[in-house]
């Protein structure tokens, strides 16, 4: 079942309006419900880059069930059955990393929707509680489960509109990070050759009505404007790590200057 922050999401990318979240990356159901409390619309999971596994986001789908934030999953790839998985244990939709062809978005949209528009079997699941919401499940996953395609590389800039042509990829969401490595400039995610993609990939966006998306690894009150004002609707700030890291780094230097620690 769709519930009330589920179903703002998929509103929000199907308006580009402004929709922000964060991300977990480690795989902690208190993190996870610390970020749900404060108030994140929606919330991805890094299944990319951690040791989380299916069993990691059931917990933390558990874990932020009601409180008001629509999970998202990113995924390892366009996997099949690790994408039905994730939609099975609750999650609201799919963010798919480094997709560079629109195959590799067919294939993450067919694993995402019940036929005949895909391929997703069908079961009893926490998605439908145990099957005790089986029909309206089935009757309103297809229009509700959201598919991202992260776009990371080169080729995903340069292969843009076939994969933006892909009938279900709600948007796409750009990593900085992976980008700049693409490119040739590892870590200098505002390096001028990738503004000029970054700008490529939301003028994209505009042409097929279709969401933009940017994780603001490190963000900033200017950071976040600039996004909103260049186009990006789909916003990820920060990450649990990244929060936890500058809360405890900022709390410890005023305990240092206070006690002149050094
Ligand atoms: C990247 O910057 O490559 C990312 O995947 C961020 O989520
Ligand atoms: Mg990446």
């Amino acid at each position: 079942m769709f519930n009330d922050s589920e179903l703002r999401l998929r509103k929000a990318l199907d308006k580009k309006t402004p929709i922000i979240g964060s991300w977990i990356q480690t795989s902690s159901p208190a993190c996870a419900e610390i970020l749900a409390n404060a108030g994140f619309a929606w919330l991805g999971m890094d299944c990319e880059h951690t040791s989380a596994g299916i069993l990691g986001v059931e917990n933390i789908a558990r874990a932020i069930h009601g409180r008001g934030t629509a999970l998202l999953v990113r995924v390892s790839r366009a996997d099949t059955i690790e994408i039905r998985q994730c939609l099975d244990v609750g999650a609201a939709g799919v963010i798919v990393p480094m997709v560079e062809t629109a195959a590799q978005a067919r294939t993450a949209v067919a694993a995402a929707k019940y036929p005949p528009e895909g391929v997703r079997g069908y079961c009893f699941g926490r998605m439908n509680d145990w099957g005790s919401h089986f029909d309206d499940y089935a009757a309103t996953a297809n229009q509700s489960v959201v598919v991202i395609a992260m776009i990371e590389t080169r080729a995903g800039v340069d292969n843009i509109e076939e994969i933006l042509a892909v009938q279900g990829i709600d948007g796409i969401f750009i990593g900085p990070y992976d980008m700049s490595g693409s490119y040739g400039v590892p870590g200098q995610t505002q390096h001028p050759c990738l503004k000029n993609a970054y700008q490529s990939l939301v003028d994209a966006c505009r042409r097929h009505g279709k969401a933009a998306g940017q994780h603001i690894v490190k963000s900033n009150p200017e950071k976040l404007n600039e996004a909103v004002a260049l186009g990006y609707s789909f916003i990820c700030l920060d990450a649990d790590i990244i929060l936890i890291n500058q809360s405890a780094r900022a709390v410890m230097e005023t305990a240092k200057t206070t006690f002149n620690i050094q």
